[in-house]
């Protein structure tokens, strides 16, 4: 299995795979996350995959594959079915809990497994915050990987205030700063992803996370936000992607902790991973499972293989987490229109070098 070995493949998993797999099974990397489908990558290239049935209605311990993830997969047709989860060596999860007030969604939303360094992603720009800072750190310092903190947009010329305010705040947190404009600072980020290694890249929307992907990769592959310099969220990239750097390493793009539809919306999919699980296969990518023809999820529930109480919790919890949400957005408006304030009087009271 050497061939998946700049994926971040080792011994352990080797012989957690050795341990469990039947003649035939693969190992592969989960580099990509869409709605319950999945890019698997293995020693033959990349294919679209899937959970096997029996992976998403017994619990495992380890719920459904998420990006970042080696799992065992059978190849039939051209596509993967993805039969187990090899253990995590590290996991970026965000507590969901907080963001309802139903003891259902309690719980974790896993972001990213086997992760080597999480990239915490801050602009030097007007919108800069420690305290929105802190939750990933502890996050980050809670995944088992190496918290790092890169400030983009050094070019506006704003960042020396905010390196002294992180050393202060943030001790023992190595601080990259880079500029996506110029490509000042990008090798030394650069070189610290070895070979096999993995970085996740987490931060407000705007904040520079695909152009900095675009950067280490050194070509146009994430799409960024065009006009908006000053980080109001746009939310343009909308899902996980792992991508591959030349030379070994990688780097994984995820969207802006302000996209909190998305993130919701992906909270309540891990709650209901049963759910989601077989909503997989309604024929409609946007069924509601109520009268939709073809609707995976009503057909499990006349099967008997699903609760119809669950659709109900799922449903009642979609409605409430819809509506927090649009309170949510305006909380975070309002903390931003606080901080912008406290910055410019700040700068106004710093005495000259
Ligand atoms: N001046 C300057 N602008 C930057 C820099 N990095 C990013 N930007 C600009 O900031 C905006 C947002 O950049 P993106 O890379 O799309 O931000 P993102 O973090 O991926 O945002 P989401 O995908 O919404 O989470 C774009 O207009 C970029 O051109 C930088 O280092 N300097
Ligand atoms: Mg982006
Ligand atoms: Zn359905």
């Amino acid at each position: 299995m050497d061939d998946i070995d700049h994926l971040g493949w080792s011994p352990a998993l080797a012989h957690a795979f050795a341990d469990t797999a039947a003649p035939g099974q693969i190992a592969g990397r989960i580099i990509a996350h869409h709605r319950g489908h999945y890019e698997l990558t293995y020693a033959g290239g990349t294919l679209h995959a899937q959970c096997a049935g029996r992976m998403r209605h017994h619990d495992d311990g380890l719920g459904l594959p998420v990006v970042g993830d080696f799992v065992i997969a059978r190849i039939e047709a051209g596509a993967a079915t993805i039969d187990a989860i090899l253990p995590r060596r590290t996991k970026f999860a965000r507590a969901v809990g907080d963001l309802t007030r139903h003891d259902v969604a309690k719980g974790e939303q896993i972001i990213a497994a086997n992760i080597d360094y999480v990239f915490i992603v801050t602009g030097a720009d007007a919108d800069f915050s420690v305290r929105r800072l802190e939750r990933l750190l502890g996050a980050a310092f809670g995944s088992g990987a190496i918290p790092i903190i890169v400030l983009t947009k050094i070019d506006l010329g704003l960042a020396p205030p905010m390196i002294a305010q992180l050393a202060l705040e943030a001790p023992g947190v190595a601080v990259y700063q880079v500029s996506n404009a110029t490509g000042e600072g990008i090798a030394p980020l650069r070189g610290l992803i070895g070979h096999g290694r993995t970085a996740l890249l987490v931060g407000s929307s705007g904040v520079g996370k695909s152009s900095l992907v675009n950067r280490l990769l050194g070509m146009e592959r994430q799409a960024t936000s065009v006009t908006d310099n000053n980080g109001r969220g746009r939310h343009t990239t909308t899902s996980r992607d792992l991508f591959l750097l030349d030379g070994g390493g990688m780097i994984l793009d995820t969207p802006g902790i302000r996209a909190i539809t998305q993130w919701q919306t992906d909270g309540i999919e891990d709650a209901f991973a049963d759910i989601a699980a077989v909503a997989a296969d309604c024929r409609f990518a946007d069924c509601r499972h109520q009268t939709e023809p073809g609707c995976a999820v009503q057909t499990a529930i006349a099967a008997g293989t699903l609760d119809a109480r669950r659709l109900a919790d799922y449903a009642r919890l979609d409605h409430e987490l819809k509506a927090l949400a649009r309170r949510g957005d305006k909380r975070a408006e309002a903390a931003q229109t606080r901080q912008k304030r406290i910055l410019t009087a700040s700068h106004r009271k710093r005495p000259p070098p």
